[in-house]
């Protein structure tokens, strides 16, 4: 078996005006928490280190810019890649990234239990739309913001396994889990920054928490892997971000939960090689998969 504590470490919300310096003294203090329940690796959410800022319609250039990081790490997030050495935890964490070629990605890194970047993703499912719609209470400007990622969905070797990372939205799409599965990937770890009011169809807002689940769950489920999705949660600025971080099993299964909609820890115990209970079994893609017959348009 390979058997191990992951960490789930939902935030709170992050108010507008907060500090980096602020929201990575909270996660180091969530980092402790993690690594005092025997945690091997803690997940942090998307866009960690500042207010969720798609929100709202900047223009000026230096107004955009001052939510991204151009270095990673850098003075700010040093002492989390110091802590995670010193306690010997990995981590996940979301952030902006502008690049010095000047391009902007919704981006996640993989940090192991040296305090070393081992895998980094940027978001290719950007929900959202591209300019200001004055018809929504708050913006959700993500395609304005963020390029699409450049790098493709991965799995990487990481603790005695294959770990693979997506972003939010992207959980959403089956062809996440599925592109994940196909690369080996036997732990999924996210972030999200979901808001409990959903313009376009307010009528689904009670059903947040349960599409969180359902997409997660599934995900897991239909590929046989086990996945840890973070939130940032609680009212920041004046929009309700939901709660209902979770740990899912290869069976789909919901192992942890978050109670809360604050700084919390959640943590559970995953073994990897329980993967092939479903792999091997139902979702054994090399017997039961029939890939030469999707995406078969066929006329009606
Ligand atoms: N947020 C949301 C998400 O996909 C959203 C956007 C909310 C889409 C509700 C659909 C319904 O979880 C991010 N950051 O992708």
């Amino acid at each position: 078996s390979r058997k191990f504590i992951v960490a789930g470490a939902q935030l709170g919300p992050i108010a507008r005006d907060e500090s980096r310096a602020s929201a990575v003294a909270r996660m180091c203090a969530l980092m402790r928490a993690a690594k005092a329940r025997g945690a091997r690796v803690v997940v942090f959410p998307e866009l960690a280190l500042t207010t969720f800022f798609p929100r709202w319609h900047f223009t000026d250039p230096a107004d955009i810019d001052q939510w991204f990081e151009t270095e990673m790490p850098n003075a700010d997030t040093q002492p989390l890649f110091d802590l995670s050495r010193e306690l010997g935890i990995g981590f996940h964490l979301g952030y902006a990234e502008l690049t010095a070629d000047g391009h902007h990605y919704n981006t996640a890194i993989m940090v192991n239990e040296s305090g070393e970047i081992i895998g980094k993703y940027r978001k290719i499912h950007l929900p959202g739309h591209f300019e200001f719609e004055d018809w929504r209470p708050f913006q959700h400007l993500e395609k304005y913001y963020f390029e699409k990622g450049d790098l493709g969905f991965h799995a990487f070797h990481a603790f005695d396994g294959k770990a693979g990372m997506c972003i939010c939205n992207d959980r959403r799409w089956p062809e996440t889990w599925r592109s994940l599965g196909l690369a080996g990937a036997e732990l999924v770890v996210l972030g999200y920054n979901t808001p409990l009011h959903y313009p376009p169809a307010p009528e689904h807002d009670h059903l947040q928490y349960f599409h969180n689940e359902l997409s997660v769950q599934a995900g897991c489920y239909q590929n046989g892997l086990w996945a840890v999705a973070v939130a940032k949660a609680g009212n920041e600025e004046g929009c309700d971000l939901i709660g209902g971080s979770v740990i899912v099993a290869p069976t789909g299964e919901i192992i942890a939960k978050a109670q809360g909609v604050g700084d919390e820890v959640i943590t559970a115990e995953v073994d990897l090689d329980r993967c092939t209970e479903i792999r091997a079994n139902i979702f054994n893609f090399a017997m039961h998969r029939e890939p030469s017959d999707y995406h078969r348009i066929t006329a009606p």
